[in-house]
């Protein structure tokens, strides 16, 4: 498993081993690539890299197992071989089993367990795991997205699973909690999600946040109709991530790293005790 640091969020860097992923699709397909993208984000402070081989935008369709571990397998293992913290991102239990024999720390599931075979694997290795919420699949979740309470249905979905794992022995610590910005969700049903993090953060399991670059930046900062494009999303994102700092979440789920880590760093300095009056 992984240890979460203490007195901050840790910042989770994100390598998509993907042609499609909807900021960096096919940049690091090539799997020397992907290594030398996952060391630069431990250079520039990331504490874990989420390895994913499936893209899971809005209307992505599924990828088949077999191809999802060609992409990402060996990117795994050299990272967990040479000491780098790994978390795979994948909704399926043979890409998590063979991610956890080679070496990885965390299993992030965008599915959150639903599929009883990932909770059985989860539950039955020593491995934190990042349980998501989403509504319906990527490749429609996007139509027509509707909760009576969202914030309430999330939180009860995600205490029902994160419930469960503890029932089968994990560790309360390792199990994180994410709401799952953007997935199945409208502009307002992130913003609703955003303002009760507490909810979440006050349920004692560690939570993530994955805001970055994500299509609701860019149509708060744009419009709905002409959303900002994904490369002028940075600052939008960081905004969200130190409000999500302010309000305890544990994990921060980043594309830009460096600015991530500064922004956590002048967050901790401003909150620490080291102000004496002069004069
Ligand atoms: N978002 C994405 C993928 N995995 N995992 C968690 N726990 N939380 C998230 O918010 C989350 C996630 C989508 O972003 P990205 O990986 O950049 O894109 P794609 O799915 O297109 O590969």
């Amino acid at each position: 498993m992984f240890q979460l640091p203490a007195d901050r969020p840790a910042v989770m860097g994100i390598l998509n081993v993907t042609p499609d992923s909807f900021s960096d699709g096919g940049a690091f397909l090539d799997s020397s690539a992907a290594l030398d993208r996952a060391l630069r984000m431990v250079d520039e402070g990331a504490d874990l890299v989420d390895v994913g081989g499936e893209s899971t935008r809005p209307g992505a369709f599924a990828v088949p197992a077999e191809e999802e571990w060609s992409r990402v397998g060996v990117v795994v293992e050299r990272l967990a071989r040479r000491g780098v913290p790994v978390s795979i991102d994948t909704r399926k239990p043979e890409v998590a089993r063979r991610a956890l024999a080679g070496g990885a720390l965390v299993v992030n599931d965008v599915s959150g367990l639903r599929d009883p075979a990932m909770m059985d694997l989860v539950c039955s290795r020593p491995c934190s795991v990042c349980i998501m919420h989403m509504q319906g699949e990527p490749a429609t979740m996007q139509i027509e997205p509707a909760y009576r309470d969202v914030v309430q249905e999330v939180r009860e979905f995600l205490l029902r699973q994160a419930e469960e794992a503890v029932r089968r022995g994990k560790a309360a610590q390792d199990v994180w909690i994410d709401p799952g910005i953007g997935f199945g969700k409208t502009t307002e049903h992130n913003r609703a999600l955003l303002r009760s993090l507490d909810r979440l953060v006050g349920t004692g399991y560690p939570v993530l946040l994955g805001v970055s670059r994500k299509s609701f930046v860019g149509r708060v900062l744009g419009s709905e109709t002409a959303p900002l494009p994904v490369e002028d999303r940075l600052e939008g994102t960081l905004t969200v991530q130190v409000w999500a700092q302010l309000q305890g979440v544990r994990v921060l789920r980043v594309h830009d790293v460096l600015a991530a880590r500064r922004c956590v760093e002048m967050v901790l300095w401003v909150r620490a005790d080291g102000y004496s009056a002069c004069g």
